[in-house]
């Protein structure tokens, strides 16, 4: 199987990156994984990131301490398996935070953009707590202790947006194609208007369209942009030493490489059924041109016998000609054959695509396990069903 998807979730420091690898993981390995999807570990590096990626999430459970800080960039292999065959291979890169802000060692840079050149889809985190300072900012009724608090917090939705801003123009600099953008909303538990999971991804579409981040009227972009949020317990209590002291409960961490997966899948899926219909089509016209070309030799081969059967029709025999031309006529006929039994094959082709059927898979996984976690905003910024991005 020589289907990839690059997975970088670009998040400032803290963000919720490694949170989400290590949950992301789980999710996948626990419980038969996610309906027949399941992740495995691959690479050199195989048995030190299970291990690695197990303790981590070992850690929460127990309450112990939450992941470290990332100090060093690092990429995790995985096959993403279904039925226990492998059908995507995945590179998913863990950074440091720092990172997008250009900080970090020229190499740990360089290796963050070719990543951000070849990810799968552009997907930048924003933390759930930007969310509600953005829907409290904007709320006429919210208590805020002073004005200047309200400011405070609608200047930090500003910057994280401005940072936004800044890594999508950078990412686009650097490649001619124009990858879907997943915005990920972390820790949308600390978005508590009610535990609505609609009105959290209404606030984000808001926020989205708010700040004009998409040239949706223009004709310039054709922009694809998605949207999903996790937590590690809608009623999660951290104490000060940043432990897990209640209601762990992770959700939602499968959803970005689900996205991420049924998107490449079906990509794969229409290149696929574009060249075994180009292959077909090239078929179909060679066997028309030959079509052609015999007839032309079969009418010239009957002129000719007209000729020479004026002194043999005398003995009722058929001319050598006539044979010949017979047979060739014979010969194209079966090419018509050939030709429909094609143009069948080609309007059967969709049936044939195993790799669309398997991203359909995937978006029947979301749509029942992402039910208002999941939204998809077409090029001109209106809400279609999730179906519509993947085809
Ligand atoms: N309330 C809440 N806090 C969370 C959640 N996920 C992560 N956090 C907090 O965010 C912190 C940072 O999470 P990480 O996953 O380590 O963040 P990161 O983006 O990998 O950070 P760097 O590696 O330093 O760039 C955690 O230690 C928690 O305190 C969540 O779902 N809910
Ligand atoms: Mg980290």
């Amino acid at each position: 199987m020589d289907t990839k998807a690059n997975i970088l979730i670009v998040g400032g420091h803290a963000s919720g990156k490694t949170v989400t690898v290590c949950s992301s993981y789980y999710r996948m390995i626990s419980e038969g994984g996610a309906g027949k999807f399941r992740l495995v570990s691959m690479g050199d590096q195989a048995g030190q990131n299970i291990e690695q990626l197990g303790s981590m999430y070992q850690a929460m459970v127990k309450g112990e301490k939450l992941p470290p800080g990332t100090t060093e960039s690092k990429i995790y292999e995985f096959s993403f398996n279904r039925s226990n065959r492998s059908i995507c291979d995945i590179r998913w890169m863990d950074y440091r935070g720092a990172l997008r802000l250009g900080e970090g060692t020229e190499e740990d840079r360089e290796a963050f953009a070719l990543m951000a050149r070849n990810a799968t889809v552009l997907i930048y985190i924003i933390p759930g707590n930007i969310i509600s300072d953005y829907i409290h900012a904007h709320d006429p009724n919210y208590d805020w202790d002073n004005e200047k608090e309200r400011l405070l917090a609608s200047l930090r939705v500003d910057e994280e947006i401005s940072q936004i801003d800044a890594l999508l123009v950078q990412a686009l600099k650097n490649r001619e194609d124009l990858p879907p953008v997943l915005f990920y909303i972390t820790k949308s538990d600390y978005i508590r208007n009610d535990s609505d999971d609609r009105k959290k991804m209404e606030a984000l579409k808001d926020l989205i369209r708010s700040y004009n981040l998409f040239d949706f009227d223009g004709e310039e972009y054709q922009w694809k942009i998605l949207g999903c949020h996790a937590t590690l317990g809608r009623n999660l209590e951290l104490d000060e030493g940043n432990h897990i002291v209640g209601g762990f409960a992770p959700e939602g961490f499968e959803l970005p490489l689900m996205l991420t997966v049924g998107y490449r899948l079906s990509e794969a899926g229409k290149e696929w059924a574009q060249r075994e219909c180009k292959i077909l089509d090239e078929d179909i016209a060679a066997l028309r041109l030959r079509q052609a070309q015999d007839s032309g030799k079969a009418a010239s081969l009957d002129s000719r016998a007209r000729f020479r059967s004026r002194f043999l029709n005398a003995f009722g025999r058929r001319t050598r000609e006539q044979v010949e031309a017979e047979m060739i006529r014979e010969n194209v006929k079966s090419m018509n054959l050939d030709i429909q039994k094609k143009e069948k094959t080609k309007a059967s082709i969709e049936k044939k695509n195993t790799l669309g059927k398997y991203s359909m898979e995937i978006l029947q996984y979301i749509a029942e396990k992402g039910e208002n976690k999941v939204f998809y905003l077409n090029e001109r910024g209106e809400e279609r069903p999730l179906e519509e991005f993947f085809r």
